[in-house]
């Protein structure tokens, strides 16, 4: 069952009040990619506020000096020009390690058509915010991978806006993530900006699927953007001759299930997609949509009523060899394709929600996806204010990515410690989560497996595991943890009646270096290849695994990796290098994906 979608808009709201004394800016459309939309991408014009005196000072009024006294210590024009999207690390050597605030601004033209509303619509903007609009603040957001908007109607001249943005990027103890990741802190607009134009009564959000266990039952909830009663909406979907009528009930929204005959299924051998299109007296908006069923039964995970083993990988939103953020979709062709050659069926997107232009493109080169937000060790569990923000979060990117059939893991948390504020706090995530989605599989990376000697077998105490639908864990054994047995007799006993994954194991190795295949500390590709020959033994006597996961896809850059020869800003767990070539490894991990079928 899906749940009703006012109550998701209305409860990501309220939270938005709860945590933020500023203006919030609002839940994002659903789709917006199928929308009518300006792109305010390109060259912004920027200034680096490093002592942050750009709010004191008011320069977001961008005022000019008049007469014979007046005098301003900035301007927007002739300055600074960095590109939209993008991180600002990657654009000027001065700004590599930056963590403070950014401004950025640019002016634009746009008609305002009388019977129309308009937002502004940010991809992400990473890691908080606040924007103005023509000298005023009217909206800001906080955390870096969710998109949000803010409507503009009536704000805006036909000539001249002048819109600015306060970037930060500044790590804080109760920020998501906190204060320190093993990943860059790129800081910037990141994705895409847009002007979106829509009717003034608009389809707002959607949420259309297969029934969680049905083969030919779909669930479709529409809701406008206004509590209107009585209005007529359709959902067709022409390629399986469907044409559903629904209305409105008072609060603006509309549900309905009907059956489908000679539906073919998503899967990632024939990852079919259905042109759906809905419609309102005055809106239309249409995707691609794919369907599947998706649970697990036992220590089973079924896909279209077949158990299914998860030959997964991991990547960072990032392209090594231009040392910056993802943004495009030829990057995500780049990340997939690589993905594709190793013979994955799934990715888990690490560790934060990624960009829309990845998460559809996987969709449609066959990979089940895996997202989560940044809770990365080191959370504050027992901020309140945290608690929400994480809440918030977790809704923006469930509302973003619900109508894609390819999302199948929920990740609420990466590597946490048992205690009482942490199981409030991904409970609270879990149910975020539930309120707009029940289908999907819950899961959370855990890295508390140990040797247990008397009983020589692997073991993991955690009892937040059976909040999950599947548990995953991240052992890096042979890198982290020596071998206590060989790795035939690594025998787990974890998780029992469930379905495990082995989200995250590997070890560094700097690509092109030979050294001992024995000895961990020779960086060498001979000795990750070692690595993985041992974890991929080990997996043999992991009863419940179904899904493995290497870490990583990419050798990325992070400033918690600072060997001077072998590292130098960069975790070499890549199975490919910084520059694009494979290590031996890939080639071990590949035979393993082509024997499983
Ligand atoms: C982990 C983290 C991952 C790190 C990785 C590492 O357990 O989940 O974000 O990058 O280990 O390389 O140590």
């Amino acid at each position: 069952m899906i749940m009703k979608l006012t109550k998701i808009i209305f409860s990501c709201f309220i939270i938005c009040c709860m945590t933020c004394a500023d203006l919030q800016a609002q839940q994002a459309i659903a789709n917006v990619y199928g929308r009518e939309v300006r792109s305010l991408n390109g060259k912004w014009e920027a200034i680096i506020d490093l002592y942050d005196q750009g709010r004191k000072n008011k320069i977001f009024l961008n005022k000019k000096a008049e007469g014979k006294t007046d005098f301003y210590e900035y301007a927007f024009e002739n300055g600074l020009r960095l590109n939209v999207p993008s991180d600002w690390n990657s654009q000027m050597p001065e700004l590599k390690y930056y963590e403070g605030t950014v401004w950025y601004a640019r002016r634009f033209d746009v008609k305002q058509q009388p019977a129309k509303r308009l937002s502004l619509y940010f991809g992400a903007v990473s890691y908080r915010c606040r924007i103005y609009l023509n000298g005023k603040e009217i909206g800001s957001h906080e955390g870096g991978f969710t998109p949000f908007q803010i409507e503009v109607t009536g704000l805006v001249k036909d000539t001249g806006n002048f819109l600015a943005v306060e970037v930060n990027n500044t790590r804080t103890v109760d920020a998501i993530p906190a204060m320190a990741f093993d990943w860059w802190n790129y800081g910037g607009i990141t994705r895409d900006v847009f002007l979106v134009n829509t009717p003034k009564v608009f389809i707002e959000d959607y949420f259309i699927q297969l029934d969680k266990y049905k083969a030919d039952k779909i669930d479709a909830r529409i809701a406008l953007s206004d509590k209107v009663a009585g209005t007529p909406l359709t959902i067709e979907i022409p390629e399986l001759g469907v044409r559903q009528s629904l209305t409105t009930d008072e609060k603006g929204t509309a549900e309905v299930s009907f059956n489908v005959k000679k539906l073919e299924r998503w899967s990632p051998q024939a990852p079919k997609l259905y042109k759906v299109i809905i419609s309102s007296p005055d809106d239309k908006v249409e995707e691609m949509i794919g369907f599947r069923n998706i649970y697990v039964k036992g220590e089973d995970i079924y896909l279209n009523d077949k158990p299914i083993f998860l030959k997964s990988i991991s990547f960072h939103e990032e392209i090594p060899q231009r040392k910056g953020r993802a943004f495009s979709e030829p990057d995500a062709v780049m990340l997939l394709s690589e993905a594709k050659a190793l013979g994955c069926n799934m990715i888990r997107l690490a560790h934060y929600p990624q960009n829309e232009y990845i998460v559809r493109m996987a969709e449609k080169m066959g990979f089940l996806l895996w997202e989560e937000i940044p809770i990365w060790q080191g959370i504050d569990f027992e901020n309140e204010q945290t608690k929400q923000k994480a809440g918030n979060m977790i809704g923006e990117m469930v509302m973003r990515d619900k109508n894609r059939c390819a999302l199948t893991f929920w990740g609420v948390a990466n590597e946490t410690q048992p205690s009482a504020p942490r199981n409030e706090f991904l409970k609270h995530l879990i149910s975020c989560v539930k309120d707009i989605d029940t289908t999907r599989l819950i899961t959370a990376a855990f890295d508390l497996v140990r040797f247990n000697r008397d009983r020589q077998v692997f073991v993991m105490n955690d009892p937040f595991i059976k909040e999950l639908d599947v548990v995953a864990v991240n052992k890096y054994m042979g890198w982290y943890h020596q071998w206590p047995v060989t790795p035939d007799k690594a025998v787990w006993d974890v998780a029992k009646g469930q379905p495990l994954i082995v989200s995250e194991f590997g070890g560094e190795a700097l690509y092109g270096q030979t050294g001992n295949a024995d000895v961990v500390s020779s960086w060498s590709e001979d000795y990750q290849a070692t690595l993985f020959r041992d974890n991929l033994e080990m997996f043999k006597h992991i009863p419940n695994l179904r899904g493995t996961s290497p870490w990583v896809l990419f050798d990325f850059r992070s400033p918690f990796r600072f060997h001077p020869t072998n590292q130098e800003d960069w975790n070499r767990k890549g199975l490919v290098s910084d520059q694009g070539y494979r290590k031996k490894a890939w080639y071990l991990m590949k035979e393993y994906y082509d024997s499983i079928k």
